[in-house]
């Protein structure tokens, strides 16, 4: 891997660049350096901003991104937006939008491409944010469009989880029935410079009182991009929120919960990972599965026949 790792915690950005771009195409040798990539890790603070395209994610990002600088913090961004492809307007639309901080070598923008592995895109996003993490960033954002499964599950991640609403977009019922609410840390209102605002507010509360939280109470903050204000008071909540996982037994237990997670995750995309390998490479399979109506029925034989397969050779898979 030609010592990449040890390129990339010696905050080589060229180095960061190429890992993801190998984390994106499923390399082989990922896992190796994902783990090399982990002893190296620095615990920034990961930071996921989601919600509907065209609330204002990358706008507040790059608002932070300037506050955070003139602080002397690094910040690193992962833009997830499979509403748009990677060569188009999303990242486009960064690029001018973010185009100050892209000479500025203490800030790395990247957008994920939806391409790529089985683990698919959820797994390369978490594997992008851990390579941002051994460069030594201070603060990773996450940007992800609220709509999917794969979008929530990236969510899992981040250490605070930020759910942004704008007035009168009608995106706070859907975020409702997508089951957002839970997962949110605290609340965004972004766009308060418009009309409808303190409706949203008042309807935002009941919800989060219907939806219930679990120990963190989430907060509510407003912001405004073309009006400049509540950035100060957003990156305050980011940290109060860090504050709570990190001194607190429920924060604690938060953290545990994830990581558990996670090493479920990475077993199930392996194990995943050989068991289509075995079924795809018999042609056998192939002409049983057009003969076939019984998916449970396959599914029984072919795991069986793995873990047969597995014993015969006296390894263990
Ligand atoms: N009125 C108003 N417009 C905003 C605000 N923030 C962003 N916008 C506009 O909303 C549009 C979408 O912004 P963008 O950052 O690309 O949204 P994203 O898709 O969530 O990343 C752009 O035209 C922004 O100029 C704000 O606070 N107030
Ligand atoms: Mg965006």
């Amino acid at each position: 891997m030609d010592q990449l790792a040890e390129k990339i915690a010696n905050q080589n950005q060229r180095a960061l660049a190429r890992a993801i771009t190998l984390i994106e195409n499923d390399h082989p040798d990922k896992l190796s350096l994902m783990s090399e990539l982990n002893a190296k890790k620095k615990h920034a603070h990961y930071i996921g901003i989601t919600g509907s395209p065209g609330a204002g994610k990358s706008s507040l990002v790059d608002q932070l991104i300037t506050l955070l600088r003139e602080q002397d913090k690094t910040v690193a961004v992962i833009a997830v937006d499979p509403t748009s492809p990677f060569s188009g307007g999303a990242l486009l639309g960064d690029r001018v939008r973010m185009h100050k901080h892209f000479t500025d070598d203490q800030v790395f923008i990247r957008s994920m491409a939806t391409r790529g592995s089985l683990g698919g895109l959820a797994r390369a996003t978490k594997d992008a944010i851990r390579a941002c993490d051994a460069y030594g960033f201070d603060y990773i954002f996450i940007e992800t469009v609220g709509v999917g499964q794969s979008e929530l599950d990236i969510m899992k991640v981040a250490d605070t989880t930020a759910v942004m609403l704008t007035p009168n977009s009608g995106d706070i019922l859907q975020i409702f029935k997508a089951g957002i609410m839970e997962i949110a840390d605290l609340f965004i209102l972004n766009k308060a410079d418009l009309p409808g605002v303190k409706k949203l507010k008042n309807t935002l509360k009941d919800l989060i009182h219907i939806a219930g939280h679990r120990g963190f109470e989430p907060q509510i903050i407003e912001t405004s991009v073309n009006e400049g204000f509540g950035f100060e008071e957003l990156l305050q909540s980011f940290e109060k929120h860090k504050k709570y996982l990190t001194e607190t037994d429920a924060g604690q237990q938060k953290l545990q919960e994830q990581f558990k997670y996670e090493v479920y995750e990475l077993i199930q995309e392996e194990l995943w990972k050989e068991v289509y390998q075995f079924i795809e490479k018999d042609p056998k399979r192939l002409q049983e599965l057009e003969k076939s109506d019984d998916p449970y029925q396959l599914a029984q034989k072919w795991l069986q026949e793995w873990l047969k397969v597995g014993d015969a050779s006296g390894e263990t898979h």
